[in-house]
């Protein structure tokens, strides 16, 4: 049974555990928090966060870290509950030692963040907090650490999936080794938030300065869409069907170009042997944020959903509903900050107008989407 009201949830949210910032600080190349004094004479700390990241980072702060922080923020924009993940890079940059010791113990101070919160008010069988694990996902870790800790994740009461990069254990999600991963992140039913960090290459970016602007619009999705295409080609969903993926940015790409992938396959009977069915029957098992900024993208990428089963091998039929069921609010918080004191952040707010205005979606779509999408994802109905 769903909450009679139907709740704001978001699934997009990003923080920087302490013990995390606590490890950034202590490296000298990037990724890394270095202090400086700052414009004003006071001293200011900054995040080089994006690999060749030009310039001197960003200003990083307690909304990266500080629950309080989160809490007005979501107060802020009525948002009532918040599924939190570590941001990019994750432990991407760590040796397979460390890497394993850190994911264990992030994802016990998770835990505790997520448990201690207050309650969601108006839900009071909810927590306001829940969160996405980390694995150790580092070239040379030994599997049975990465399996070590699906198990220890399962043991977390309000860790509920995990957030895991792309490039997996440094071959991408294509991989052959990471077969005993998904299985068991299938096995324990573990939500899989799959999210970019390096974009592409950036000689595709030319050399005019235009800032974060092409790495995040362009490179970050299309690096979500060329490692999900990747994992489609190599047949996990077959193996896999009851993986629950959820994708970054509303699927960067993918939903736009599954039709030429579909027809790219047929014409190379080879890659079309792996798989049981059309390519554009998987995106119908996926998840996707609804983090788009336009209705007119929130719309399309639904519809394509919607269409997936009738690209099923056994026949299917289009249902409009199905695409709705598969979006979920998100706002990528503490990024894209208003640049002015501001209450809401347009970000956020460009979002939540989007969902609002989506024309093809009535009430009980766009309540799916806000919310009620995100409690069925998770098992929070109640
Ligand atoms: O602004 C950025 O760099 C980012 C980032 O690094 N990660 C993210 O999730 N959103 C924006």
């Amino acid at each position: 049974v769903l909450p009679a009201t139907a709740p704001i949830v978001d699934i997009h949210t990003h923080v920087y555990l302490p013990r995390y910032a606590a490890e950034l600080r202590a490296r000298t190349s990037a990724p890394r928090i270095y202090s400086r004094t700052g414009g004003d004479g006071k001293p200011e700390e900054r995040l080089l966060i994006l690999d060749g990241e030009p310039g001197v980072g960003r200003p990083v702060g307690s909304q990266y870290w500080d629950r309080d922080q989160k809490l007005l923020f979501m107060k802020r924009h009525d948002i009532d509950i918040s599924f939190i993940s570590s941001a990019n890079p994750w432990l991407d940059f760590l040796s397979p030692e460390r890497a394993k010791v850190l994911a264990q113990d992030l994802n016990n101070d998770l835990d505790e963040y997520c448990s201690s919160s207050p309650q969601a008010e108006g839900f009071s069988a909810l927590k306001s907090i829940y969160g996405f694990g980390l694995l150790p996902l580092v070239p040379d870790i030994s599997i049975p650490s990465v399996l070590d800790t699906i198990k220890q994740i399962t043991t977390l009461s309000h860790i509920s999936g995990v957030i895991m990069g792309t490039k997996g254990l440094g071959k991408g999600l294509d991989d052959e080794a990471l077969e005993p991963v998904w299985e068991a992140l299938q096995k324990t039913n573990l939500v899989v938030f799959i999210h970019p960090h390096y974009g592409v290459d950036s000689k595709a970016f030319g050399d005019r300065a235009n800032g974060h602007v092409l790495p995040l619009a362009l490179g970050f999705p299309f690096e979500t869409t060329i490692a999900v295409t990747r994992l489609i080609l190599a047949g996990v969903l077959d193996r896999y069907p009851d993986l629950r993926l959820l994708l970054a940015h509303s699927g960067g790409a993918l939903p736009q170009l599954s039709s030429r992938l579909a027809s790219c396959i047929t014409h190379d009977p080879v890659v079309a042997k792996r798989l049981k069915h059309d390519a554009r029957y998987y995106l119908g098992k996926l998840y996707f944020d609804a983090v788009a900024y336009g209705p007119e993208e929130l719309a399309f990428v639904s519809d394509v959903i919607g269409r997936a089963e009738t690209y099923s091998s056994a026949g299917g039929e289009y249902d409009a509903d199905i695409g709705s069921r598969r979006m979920l609010f998100g706002t990528d918080h503490p990024f894209f900050p208003p640049l002015e004191a501001s209450q809401k952040w347009q970000s956020v707010e460009d979002n939540l107008k989007a969902i609002q205005s989506v024309g093809v979606w009535n009430k009980s779509a766009r309540a799916n989407v806000l919310g009620l999408n995100a409690l069925r994802l998770f098992n929070l109905e109640h």
